[in-house]
């Protein structure tokens, strides 16, 4: 017998068969539209389409449901300003001492990225993504959390959807380590920097690598038993 209470799926939707064949279609027409970009306008975004598109982030399946995730989103130009400081100090480790290991810095070559990243303080919005080792179903618990890389990840792509759903050219961004942004973002040391997501409008003149053109077919990339 269940102890805990359920209640009807009620808002499913059918669709017939046709329909979601055109959906599915549409889906996938529109979100191959989605690049990142490097080169962003500092035209400002409503903080309510971001709350938006956090709240749907936040819709994601967990490990038991704890939602172990943080989502800190920064307008704050001096905020901003100290991000692309940290990151950049990395990011110089990174590509200028050559820490990446040569393998590394060869495999980026095609996408042209660097050391200096001034979208950090031109995008409008930088959304740190924080992963909690603990938690639970409600802010208040400090359990384990279960599945957390996973979870987070998923949540990270409905956010990443989200935004390109409403417009916004979003680029994933590292910095490797993160640990600054603990600092800078005011969160518990036990919560791990997971993604640094760079939102706003692309600039006029915003170009992509034709490397990040090459998709992998249907056939490469699965199996059908
Ligand atoms: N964090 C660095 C390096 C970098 C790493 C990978 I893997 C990329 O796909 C792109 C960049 C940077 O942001 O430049």
């Amino acid at each position: 017998m269940k102890e805990h209470a359920h209640v009807p799926l009620s808002d499913f939707h059918e669709y017939p068969v046709e329909e979601m064949l055109s959906r599915s279609a549409s889906f996938y027409r529109d979100i191959k539209r989605r690049h990142s970009v490097r080169e962003f306008s500092d035209r400002t975004v409503p903080r309510e389409i971001i709350e938006n598109c956090i709240r749907a982030a936040g819709t994601a399946p967990s490990g038991a449901n704890h939602q172990p995730w943080h989502f800190a989103a920064i307008a704050n130009a001096a905020v901003k300003k100290q991000i692309r400081a940290k990151a950049e100090q990395e990011e110089r480790a990174f590509y200028r001492e050559r820490k990446a290991g040569e393998v590394w810095l060869k495999a980026l070559e095609p996408l042209g990225t660097d050391a200096e990243k001034p979208f950090l303080e031109t995008a409008p919005w930088l959304i740190a993504i924080f992963a909690q080792r603990r938690g639970g179903v409600t802010i208040e618990q400090d359990q384990k959390n279960y599945y957390v890389p996973e979870s987070v990840g998923i949540a990270t792509g409905f956010l990443i959807n989200a935004l390109h759903s409403s417009g916004l050219a979003t680029l994933t961004h590292t910095p490797n380590p993160m640990k600054f942004l603990n600092e800078i973002c005011h969160r518990d040391k036990r919560e791990r920097a997971y993604l640094l997501l760079v939102t706003g409008y692309p600039a006029r003149d915003a170009t992509i690598p034709e490397h990040a053109l090459i998709k992998k077919s249907l056939e490469d990339i699965s199996t059908f038993l």
